[in-house]
């Protein structure tokens, strides 16, 4: 017992060590994540099948690789956009509600799946729109699901868009604070520092003119009162069981091509998600140790769609088809 403790502490602080070093030379997160999942792949595989001595000389391995990994990594980043490298320290700060601070730690020690949930998996279930009573059955479940044509009369489709939420968090006092302070800003491939720069963009950016870089961002809102304002406009799945927690706190995702890298979230509930505008495809992809039992396999989500999706088991990322635009919500529920 005491022996697997001070492993574990070694193995913590060498992860915190690795960590730093990663920032210090640039490393945003998503470097981090794709480290930890090809890591973590031949570290799970074996953490299954060989005995805990040896096991710690795996993930030394790990360590080394992620090192060597992080050496690679300034070399791609030499060329990489001036913005992405002032803030990587900020860049891990902005998705602490998605993901704990240390990546790595958490990738290796989260729970190793059973891969029930993912075996002969290799679509979403495809819903019709249904009552509370006709999804009761699926409640709860980590089976990828799609309900279509859900939200087709929500004035969001009408409503929602970029200014819309320039002008809202202008005219809220504090609603930009709180984005930095309590909720979260993610990036992902995009230049922009935070929410500020994103509503302060070119039209012509924005609307992804001939020329423009795409862009594709998403943030947590969680002031009551950005929340109060967006309430008229969509409404929690009513499908959803009664006794479903979901928070009042929701996020947005918009923007154009690439959208969120491949990624786990650190969330204590399953997630929901509305596209209101556009359409999106998602890439699916079961843990790592599960990978010669489940597939992965891509979808997509048209407008008005809802998709559910277990987000800490199924990696996941997302792309925006044919230039056009995206704008989803996206909540929690369990
Ligand atoms: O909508 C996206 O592009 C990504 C969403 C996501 O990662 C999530 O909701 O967990
Ligand atoms: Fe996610």
């Amino acid at each position: 017992m005491a022996a697997s403790e001070n492993d574990a502490e070694f193995v913590r602080k060498a992860f915190l060590k690795l960590t730093k070093e990663f920032i210090r030379r640039g490393a945003a997160t998503h470097d981090l994540k794709f480290v930890a999942l090809n890591a973590s792949e031949s570290a799970k595989k074996r953490a299954l099948a060989i005995p805990r001595r040896a096991h710690r000389k795996g993930v030394l391995a790990v360590l080394l690789a992620s090192f060597l990994y992080s050496l690679l990594c300034n070399g791609y980043l030499r060329f990489a956009n001036v913005t992405t490298l002032t803030s990587p320290l900020r860049s891990l700060q902005e998705t602490r509600c998605l993901l704990p601070n240390n990546y790595l730690v958490w990738e290796f020690t989260r729970p190793v799946s059973n891969c029930d949930y993912c075996r002969d998996v290799d679509a979403p279930l495809i819903l019709r729109n249904l009552t509370r009573e006709e999804f009761r059955a699926y409640s709860y479940s980590s089976r990828p699901m799609i309900i279509k044509n859900v939200s087709y009369n929500w004035p969001a489709r009408e409503r929602f868009n970029l200014r819309f939420f320039r002008d809202l968090y202008e005219r809220t006092e504090g609603a930009y604070e709180s984005v930095e302070e309590e909720c979260q800003f993610l990036r992902f491939k995009s230049n922009f520092a935070n929410l500020r720069e994103v509503f302060a963009m070119s039209e012509r950016r924005a609307s992804l003119r001939d020329g423009e870089n795409a862009w594709y961002v998403g943030w947590k809102n969680c002031h009551p009162r950005i929340l109060d304002a967006m309430k008229p406009f969509y409404s929690v799945p009513p499908f959803l069981p009664e006794d479903a927690e979901i928070p009042y706190s929701n996020y947005i995702f918009l923007g154009y091509e690439e959208g969120a890298v491949m990624h786990l979230d650190y969330i204590s509930r399953l997630m929901w998600q509305a596209q209101v505008i556009g359409s999106k495809t998602w890439i699916v992809a079961p843990t790592p140790e599960c990978d010669s039992e489940c597939k992965s396999f891509e979808f997509s989500v048209d407008t008005a769609d809802i998709v559910l999706l277990d987000t800490r088991i199924w990696y996941h990322s997302t792309y925006v088809e044919n230039g056009e635009f995206s704008l989803t919500i996206t909540s929690e529920y369990g």
